[in-house]
């Protein structure tokens, strides 16, 4: 592998091996991450990142598309098929170019969007102070009411809407356990005149799987998303929207039937230049294998595995944030329940082969950089073939290290039980 980098680059070659061989022998439970097969690695390093497509099929500035329309074109058609919606736009580099093109298509500066605290499982693109976002739009928030449970305060949402009049209303999250009731959150859009906008970037594999409700089948006019976490493609983003689709050449009327144009415009030009083809046709061929029936299969197991893990976290007495969870991410409060700051749980781990990340909890006391909680999830050891048993048993590894963190013979015991099972299940090259 690598031979073209191995005979002109020793620097990178020793690092690309080097990941190489910390995925293959450790275990990613970091909830956004996973492993995607080769023909999509291969189409992401194609003779396609030559080429500039500014534009969308059929509507370039540059000559030399015949390839590329094709592509970018099965890409949108797979995206609709999978997400039930009128348009795709397949060219955000990643999720937060998605949400920021969301933004850019339907908001004025000044505009008030409501959305997922950020402590309480909200995501930085969702308005967090440090970002230009939220120098340009005033973000407001939505809670928990009952974090032991996951329970959001659908009232106090409606409440807030009534009096504050957002322009979007924002469901999605990237640290959250539970389902968020789309159907609730769409009729408090429609009570204000707002546009009902989620964020699925965590949970897009779990619907294009048909585990988790698709935000279109209860009134959601954008859907936002990465393309490489539970969906298993490269990394990426899209904006799907429901709207009537008109060329991108001519600024459309603002209204909400116009969105799919809009954010066509809003992408490029407005907020990217040319789209990378390479990792477009990556992103094609991910949504193939979405479409595939194992497909199903793989994301219900995901939810399963984490469900393994959560109990075995409970077994234990630690505090898990929303009581559990129903999708493929757990929120262990492992400050109160095993006196370990969230850096020292993530460091212990790491030095087993198991790579998660520390991650604030609600109404943390702790700071940012040392929480108290740490997050973990199941779509790449999924991806690798665990099931219910083996994802328990990873749990009670991280337990007994997380207990023992300064017993160096448990720690390289628990090191070698996490090797022979990742030499156990490798990563697969395909999953069709
Ligand atoms: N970094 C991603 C996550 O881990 O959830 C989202 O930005």
């Amino acid at each position: 592998m690598y031979d073209y980098v191995r005979k002109q680059d020793n620097e990178v070659f020793a690092a690309l091996e080097g990941e190489e061989q910390r995925e293959a022998e450790g275990l990613e439970l970091i909830p956004s991450e996973n492993y995607v097969s080769k023909a999509v690695r291969e189409a992401n390093g194609s003779c396609l990142t030559n080429k500039y497509s500014e534009g969308y099929p059929g509507k370039r500035y540059y000559g030399g598309q015949e390839f590329t329309d094709k592509v970018e074109q099965l890409a949108i058609d797979r995206a609709k098929k999978i997400f039930g919606c009128d348009h795709a736009n397949v060219q955000p580099l990643g999720g937060a170019n998605a949400n920021i093109g969301a933004y850019f298509a339907w908001l004025d500066p000044g505009d008030t969007v409501l959305g997922m605290d950020l402590g309480h499982g909200g995501h930085l693109t969702h308005g967090a102070p440090v970002t230009y976002m939220a120098k340009l739009y005033r973000f407001i928030r939505y809670k928990m009411k009952n974090i032991e449970t996951g329970e959001i305060d659908y009232d106090e949402m409606r409440e807030i809407a009534k009096k504050e009049k957002p322009k979007i209303i924002l469901g999605g999250f990237s640290g959250y356990p539970r389902e968020l009731d789309w159907q609730k959150i769409s009729d408090i859009a429609k009570e204000v005149g707002a546009v009902a906008m989620a964020d699925v970037a965590h949970i897009a594999g779990l619907i294009a799987g048909g585990v988790a409700k698709n935000p279109f089948d209860y009134g959601f006019q954008i859907v936002t998303t990465t393309t490489h976490k539970t969906l298993r493609g490269p990394r990426g983003g899209m904006i799907l929207s429901k709207g009537i689709v008109s060329s991108p050449l001519k600024a459309p009327e603002k209204t909400v039937e116009n969105l799919p144009t809009l954010i066509d415009r809003s992408v490029f030009p407005g907020l990217q230049g040319g789209p990378h083809m390479n990792n477009i046709a990556a992103k094609a061929i991910a949504l193939g294998e979405a479409m595939q029936p194992p497909f199903k299969g793989y994301a219900a197991q995901i939810v399963k595995n984490a469900r393994a893990m959560a109990k075995v976290f409970q077994d234990a007495n630690i505090r898990l944030i929303a009581g559990g969870t129903d999708n493929h991410l757990v929120l262990a409060d492992v400050w109160s329940s095993l006196s370990l700051g969230g850096k020292d749980a993530e460091g212990t781990l790491d030095k087993v082969g198991i790579t998660l990340n520390k991650n604030a909890i609600a109404d943390d006391t702790r700071k940012p950089f040392d929480p108290s909680g740490i997050r973990f999830g199941t779509p790449a050891i999924t991806t690798r073939k665990f099931t219910e048993k083996e994802s328990a048993r990873v749990a009670e590894l991280m337990i007994e290290a997380m207990q023992n963190k300064s017993e160096e013979k448990k720690l390289s015991a628990i090191r070698e039980e996490i090797r022979t099972l990742c030499k156990k299940f490798p990563i697969p090259e395909s999953f069709v």
